[in-house]
């Protein structure tokens, strides 16, 4: 009777051992996952941290938040050669550029560290298609920024009552979430809103102060411009900002792509018409489920596609809509 229950302990911490999470935790915690945003200090990659983080605790692993202080590949490569030279488990990045970032990002894959894109991709985006090119990204988890730019065309397209001149505000050529955005927004005014006229695209380098100059000098050359899409956060902040210096505010429509804190005053005072909010934190969050997926010994799907939340005058002090505000 007392050996079977001697032996009925040791089969129950067997058990425990097998099944318990307390063990679970334990175990992965020998898992580091890097995560390289597109800029350290922008309330979206802040937002996508926090989700990201949220994983790491629930899943027992080390997250490692580490960063260029601008959106730029020239900052963002350094940063990633001291990322792979740590030897993480797992790198989970933005790259600030389609094709700038393949090479570097080869180094980690080639030293056997998996890659998943997070909001932005490199190549076609198109990845484990075994045309050897830029497909080695074991997954894409982002918004979809075609969607995207076809949704703020609408909004805009409806603001101005379907006539009259807009621009698109947007960072810089060769960032596939912009690029995406800005396509998916000349797409849909061309097929849907034929009195429409887009003005050529304002690069800012994602600079608010220059998204600003840029909408005065375009307001200067046509001054029946009618409304302006910021294809990121800065642009957006930088051309209602602009607006609001010409002293248009309400007359010039603003769309803008991402919701800081900002957006709230800027859509209660009628600078902003239409916001929308992607959600980074989800981004995070299945970026590291993911990469502990894989690590772990299961598949992982190419591709995960996250919402978006589309913020005006009439929902924004909903709660279910403001939890999508980023955090600064
Ligand atoms: O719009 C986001 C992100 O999706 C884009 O790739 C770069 O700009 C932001 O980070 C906003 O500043």
């Amino acid at each position: 009777m007392k050996r079977r229950s001697i032996l009925g302990a040791a089969a129950l911490a067997a058990l425990t051992t097998a099944f318990s999470p307390v063990t679970a935790v334990a175990e992965s915690h020998s898992f580091t996952i890097a995560l390289v945003p597109g800029l350290t200090t922008d309330a979206f990659y802040i937002t996508m941290q926090k989700g990201a983080q949220a994983a790491a605790d629930a899943l027992g692993v080390e997250l490692v938040f580490q960063g260029a202080p601008d959106f730029n590949p020239v900052t963002q490569v350094p940063v990633l050669d001291a990322v792979i030279a740590r030897g993480p488990d797992a790198i989970l990045i933005a790259p600030t550029d389609t094709v700038q970032l393949i090479e570097p990002l080869r180094k980690a894959y080639e030293a056997g560290i998996p890659v998943i894109t997070v909001d932005t991709f490199i190549g076609s985006g198109v990845y484990q298609t075994g045309a050897g090119d830029a497909d080695f990204p074991l997954a894409y988890i982002a918004s979809d920024n075609v969607l995207g730019g076809r949704i703020a065309a609408r909004a805009l397209a409806n603001a101005i009552g379907g006539e009259g001149k807009v621009y698109v505000s947007n960072v810089n050529p060769g960032i596939s979430t912009t690029d995406q955005r800005e396509a998916g927004f000349k797409a849909e005014m061309a097929e849907n809103f034929p009195g429409v006229e887009v003005l050529e695209t304002q690069f800012n380098e994602n600079d608010a102060n220059n998204a600003a100059s840029q909408l005065q000098a375009v307001f200067a050359r046509n001054p029946d411009l009618k409304g302006v899409f910021g294809a990121n956060l800065f642009s957006a902040l930088g051309a209602a900002n602009g607006v609001q210096q010409a002293g248009q505010s309400g007359v010039i429509k603003v769309v803008a792509f991402d919701a800081p804190t900002s957006i709230v005053d800027n859509i209660n005072s009628g600078l902003v018409d239409v916001a929308i909010a992607q959600h980074p934190a989800e981004i995070g969050y299945y970026g590291v489920v993911s990469a502990y997926a894989h690590l772990t010994g299961n598949s992982i799907p190419v591709s995960i596609g996250t919402g978006f939340t589309i913020i005006d005058a009439s929902n924004v002090s909903d709660p279910d809509v403001a939890k999508y505000i980023y955090s600064d």
